[in-house]
């Protein structure tokens, strides 16, 4: 079994999805192992999404990624990383396979209803990021 991080975006939170999509996880096979709602500062998005600070997309994601809350989650699974983005989807929901949840549920390829790590490396430090020591055990 691996981890992975997945948030669950402020579109879908706004959009009253946050249930649909961990039932849709849920089925899929992942476990919930930690699970919060947080609103992101300006700073706490950038650096979040600090790897894409270059390009022209950025200013918005972050105003959009801090427009209310959202659901940061650690998944649990078999492969977690490969199969929790397989689970999600292209980034643009236009492009994402039918069933996947960002085609089911995200409104544009900005407002993507979700957010899933993309390497093993990135998920240690993205659920770090928003859960301490103890709540990543299950404490
Ligand atoms: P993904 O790994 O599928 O979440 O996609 P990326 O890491 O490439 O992009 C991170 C986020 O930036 C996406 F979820 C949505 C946003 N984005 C845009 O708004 N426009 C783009 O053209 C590309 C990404």
């Amino acid at each position: 079994m691996s981890q992975t991080l997945a948030i669950i975006k402020p579109d879908a939170v706004a959009a009253g999805k946050c249930g649909r999509i961990l039932a849709h996880l849920e089925a899929a096979g992942f476990t919930v192992r930690a699970l919060r709602m947080t609103r992101l500062s300006p700073e706490q998005a950038g650096a979040f999404y600090a790897v894409h600070r270059d390009r022209p997309f950025y200013g918005s994601l972050v105003a959009f990624m801090t427009s209310g809350p959202c659901v940061p989650v650690i998944l649990e699974a078999d492969d977690a990383v490969t199969k929790l983005r397989r689970t999600i989807g292209a980034t643009d929901p236009a492009e994402a396979e039918e069933g996947t949840v960002r085609r089911l549920y995200a409104e544009s390829k900005e407002r993507n209803a979700i957010h899933a790590s993309d390497s093993d490396e990135n998920a240690a430090a993205e659920r770090a990021f928003f859960f301490s020591t103890q709540e990543q055990i299950g404490l």
